[in-house]
């Protein structure tokens, strides 16, 4: 078995099997059958792009053969940092028939982030962009180059200068082979890694299968009743499960239908696109949910072609979980998922009440949750607890993390999840809290440990907590907490943290939005910083923003 992978005990996976959960269809298949059945069809559109599933299966196969030219081999990982862009799902499937392994990187990932995650996977290839936004990626693309022992190739999409670039328009440029034969991968081995939202330091890689992704993208296009007629688009980062499998692209693909990928989720660009492609399905995260609902009034666009959204990742507040079907014309699906596994959502036929305040029941009739105290011991229906999972799409260990995996796991294989929920009378499940220290700014996760570490680097700092305070469009930003090395000039503040950051390689989405400094630390009984402390003092200050 690949190495670093845990694998399911074996009667599990012969029930999940049985069930008719896991097929032994390697992904690289879903898009072969696709394009057996819709061939003239469309199946992937961007800005520039246009490719059908016969286009795209072919495509797939010319970039596994250019791959394999270069090297990579079947169980290789190949760091994928891509936008919403075409290329992503060429090479995608691209590296499921090759058998090697996309690590997919967020595009707001630099170079810190993507240098652990290539050290982690031992990558063999980098495929990033030459441009994103204005900003010239090949330095980083260089650097990591340099940086990264096991790393052989760097690849920049779009690079006049790069002659392995690729580029749907100049057909693939050089990095495109005649295609050559490739046995299929084995359907229960992992197939891609995707990243965890981290909270203890560094995110973690979380291996998924063939077997186990091809049920969880088909499982979620049943229930959103995906079909050919459907339009799928993207608009959150298509390396996140949500739009990627949820049921995302890969459901679209099973299902025949069309991906739509956006690379800017503002509704000025996006509801045009919606009008122009009769989108027909869509996955946000709660700031755009809201926004979405109130632009509806002011933004003249038709959206009738709108039938679903989908909307995850963080807690939607309940006044716009009940305004939105009406502003946007749709049905309204709240989905509770994680990159581990485990998938919550509504159903169509739900009650409008519990699509708008509860986040929905298990998607696999397999999946077993348990809501449990701090012992350990399961709470009676309506209480809080901690959710723990396991089932036919949930991993039984992170990549390459015994010691980790010894703590999130129970010894009978639940992932302990860190999210405090309630299960409602009608079954549906409610996120109330977690117990995990991670900030969920509007769905992109912040572990407070890794900004902290960068922030004990800066000159001025001498002690960091990084805290996630309420925020009214997020749900909750970044705030650093600061004891200062001796009388600093000024403090410094949220521009000043960014831009250094920013010189650590840093994402963006994880600078602080706010600084509070303090001489000392408010304590709990234990003597343990206080963090709901900062919080309170925090909050009850006036916002500071970038
Ligand atoms: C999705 O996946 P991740 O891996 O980025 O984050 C998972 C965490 C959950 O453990 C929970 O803490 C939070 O994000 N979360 C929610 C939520 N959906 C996710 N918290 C409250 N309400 C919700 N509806 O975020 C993800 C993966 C697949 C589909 C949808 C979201």
């Amino acid at each position: 078995m690949a190495d670093g992978f845990v694998p399911w005990p074996a009667h599990e996976a012969e029930r999940y099997r049985r069930a008719g959960h896991w097929r032994g269809t390697p992904l690289g298949r879903l898009l072969r059958d696709a394009a057996a059945e819709h061939g003239g069809r469309t199946a992937l559109v961007d800005a520039g792009t246009r490719l059908t599933f016969a286009a795209l299966d072919a495509e797939a196969d010319r970039v596994a053969a250019g791959l394999a030219t270069l090297g990579v081999r079947s169980g290789d990982r190949v760091l994928v940092h891509l936008p919403n862009r075409a290329e992503f799902g060429v090479l995608l499937f691209a590296l499921f028939r090759l058998g090697a392994l996309p690590v997919l990187a967020l595009p707001g990932h630099r170079e810190s982030e993507l240098r652990h995650l290539c050290d982690l996977a031992e990558a063999v290839a980098y495929v990033g962009v030459a441009e994103l936004d204005g900003e010239d990626h090949r330095p980083l693309a260089r650097a990591l180059l340099t940086a990264c022992p096991s790393l052989r190739h760097a690849v920049t999409v779009g690079d006049p200068d790069d002659p392995d670039a690729l580029a749907v328009a100049t057909g693939w440029a050089d990095l495109a082979r005649d295609p050559v034969p490739l046995p299929d991968p084995d359907p229960s081995g992992p197939a891609l890694l995707l990243l965890s939202g981290g909270s203890t330091g560094l995110p973690k890689l979380i291996p998924r299968t063939h077997d186990d992704y091809a049920y969880n993208a088909r499982t979620m296009a049943v229930l959103c009743g995906l079909g050919p007629a459907d339009v799928h688009l993207a608009v959150l980062p298509i390396g996140h499960n949500f739009p990627l499998a949820c049921p995302g692209l890969l459901g679209a693909v099973t299902a025949g239908a069309a991906t739509v990928l956006a690379g800017n989720a503002s509704p000025p660009e996006v509801f045009p696109l919606i009008e122009a492609e009769r989108v027909t399905v869509t996955a946000l995260v709660p700031p755009l949910a809201a926004l979405w609902t109130k632009a509806a009034a002011w933004v003249d666009a038709d959206l009738s072609s709108l039938r679903l959204v989908q909307v995850g990742g963080a807690r939607l507040p309940e006044p716009v979980a009940r305004e939105l079907p009406g502003a946007l014309g749709c049905d309204l699906q709240q989905v509770f998922g994680m990159a581990e596994g485990l998938l919550c959502a509504t159903r169509p036929g739900d009650p409008a009440e519990t699509k708008a305040t509860t986040q929905g029941h298990p998607v696999s009739p397999d999946d077993e949750v348990r809501i449990v105290d701090a012992d350990g011991a399961e709470v009676p229906d309506g209480e809080p607890g901690e959710l723990l999972t396991r089932g036919p799409y949930t991993l039984r260990g992170y990549y390459r993390a015994p010691e980790h995996n010894a703590r999130a796991f129970t010894p009978d294989g639940f992932y302990r999840s860190g999210d405090v929920v309630r299960r409602m009378p009608e079954g549906g499940l409610v996120v109330v809290g977690r117990v995990k220290e991670q900030i969920n700014r509007g769905g992109e996760k912040v572990s407070p440990e890794e900004v902290e570490q960068h922030l004990l680097h800066h000159p001025d700092v001498a002690q960091a907590v990084v805290i996630g305070v309420p925020d009214d469009v997020l749900g909750e930003r970044v705030c650093a907490c600061l004891v200062l090395t001796q009388a600093p000039a000024s403090a410094p503040d949220p521009a000043a943290l960014g831009e250094f950051l920013h010189g650590r390689g840093v994402a963006a989405f994880k600078w602080p939005q706010q600084v509070e400094t303090v001489t000392t630390w408010p304590l709990t009984g234990v003597g343990k910083i206080d963090r709901r402390a900062l919080t309170v003092l925090a909050a009850g200050h006036v916002r500071t923003t970038r």
